[in-house]
């Protein structure tokens, strides 16, 4: 792993270790109440290289301040316009800049979109987050978005876009559709991203972010890890959005699913290990977003996951598939809920 030895040493003593120094409230001592201080990257870091116990604990305590932490909310995806993408993310199979054999695809009409709506209500999901493959929407497709909304609502999901970079008075006319999230993902630091992606920049993330945050729309933004990043730089993401004012309400992490095709396809696998720290990481630097355990399941093991839920993930990608890529099937899902013991959010009392 690419890790400054700074950043890897670590004394293994069973006693607080030293509190991070960039941070005005003192994090090491369970202090969790909200904070304008931003994180540095220095700290985020400190609290990557903590011991595996120690970082669990923290987080499970942070967690259990804002959350139930047997409840998890059960989200699911569908991809509304397939392919074809302008964009030449590394790690996507939808841009068409990659040869990965994904054919673009028209929009979907609403009755489609409404018969995968009852699907995923009837299979117990309470959000339904729809992705476009568009560098940004056009006019007339945030009206056919916004319809597509409207969809979603009626059937009483919580409705989530993923559409590329956003205009305000485009998230305003989603806003007015009744959205309630807008996905919109810093991918990771902004000193690795330029060598993942050349056709949009760090700052067009952000002030796509913004323009959600304007009109009232929640933000969720996370990112995706084993890109062939550093430690370093997984606290440098982390730090991005743990200081967002205010944080995302959402936080997915997803872990690279490698896609034959794209540039990214023949990365070394990232140490489960450092997933869960990574999820562990974003819980006690976000205490009331929800962390959600998001692309990368299929390849994880269940231990993975039960961890992943121990370090503080209270959400994760519910349903056969997730843009174009596989997820575990429901029924997977279903069963190794019921052996952690977990609810699904809406589900009072029982497991799913
Ligand atoms: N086109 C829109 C955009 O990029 O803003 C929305 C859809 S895009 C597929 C949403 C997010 O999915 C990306 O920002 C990225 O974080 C995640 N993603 C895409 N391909 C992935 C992969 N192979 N592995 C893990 N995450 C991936
Ligand atoms: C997010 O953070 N992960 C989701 C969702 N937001 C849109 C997408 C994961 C895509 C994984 C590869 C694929 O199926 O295209
Ligand atoms: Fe296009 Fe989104 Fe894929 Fe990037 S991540 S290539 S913007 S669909």
């Amino acid at each position: 792993m690419n890790v400054p030895d700074t950043v890897l040493a670590q004394p293994l003593r069973f006693q607080r270790p030293v509190q991070p120094m960039a941070r005005a409230r003192d994090a090491s001592a369970g202090d969790t109440s909200a904070s304008d201080a931003p994180w540095a990257v220095a700290a985020v870091a400190e609290l990557f290289a903590l011991p595996f116990a120690e970082l669990l604990h923290r987080a499970q305590t942070v967690h259990r301040q804002h959350f139930d932490p047997t409840e998890v909310e059960l989200a699911t995806l569908l991809s509304v316009k397939t392919g074809g993408c302008p964009e030449d993310c590394g790690y996507c199979p939808q841009s068409a800049h990659h040869p990965t054999g994904v054919a673009a695809t028209k929009m979907m009409t609403p009755e489609a979109v409404r018969e995968a709506v009852l699907g995923a209500k009837a299979a117990g999901a309470t959000r339904f987050c729809m992705g476009a493959a568009w560098r940004a929407p056009k006019d007339r497709d945030i009206e056919a978005v916004a319809e597509l909304v409207r969809v979603v609502k009626d059937e009483g999901l919580e409705a989530c876009a993923t559409l590329g970079m956003l205009e305000q008075r485009h998230a305003q006319a989603l806003q007015q559709a009744g959205l309630d999230y807008y996905n919109h993902n810093l991918d990771t630091s902004p000193d690795f991203y330029g060598d993942v992606i050349t056709t949009r920049d760090y700052q067009d993330r952000l002030d796509t972010l913004q323009h959600v945050r304007q009109v009232g729309v929640k933000v969720c933004s996370g990112g995706i890890v084993g890109m062939g990043e550093s430690r370093l730089q997984r606290a440098g993401l982390i730090a991005q959005l743990a200081n967002l004012q205010p944080h995302p309400e959402s936080v997915p992490i997803n872990d690279l699913v490698k896609v034959p095709g794209t540039p990214l396809a023949n990365q070394p696998d990232l140490d489960p290990i450092e997933f869960v720290r990574t999820i562990a990481v974003a819980r006690i630097t976000m205490p009331t977003a929800r962390v959600r355990l998001s692309a990368g399941r299929r390849q994880m093991s269940d231990e993975t996951q039960a961890l992943c839920f121990a370090a503080g993930a209270n959400s994760i990608f519910y349903g056969d598939k997730l843009l174009v890529t596989g997820n575990p099937d429901v029924d997977a899902d279903r069963e190794l809920l019921t052996r952690l013991g977990m609810k699904a959010v809406g589900l009072q009392g029982h497991a799913v």
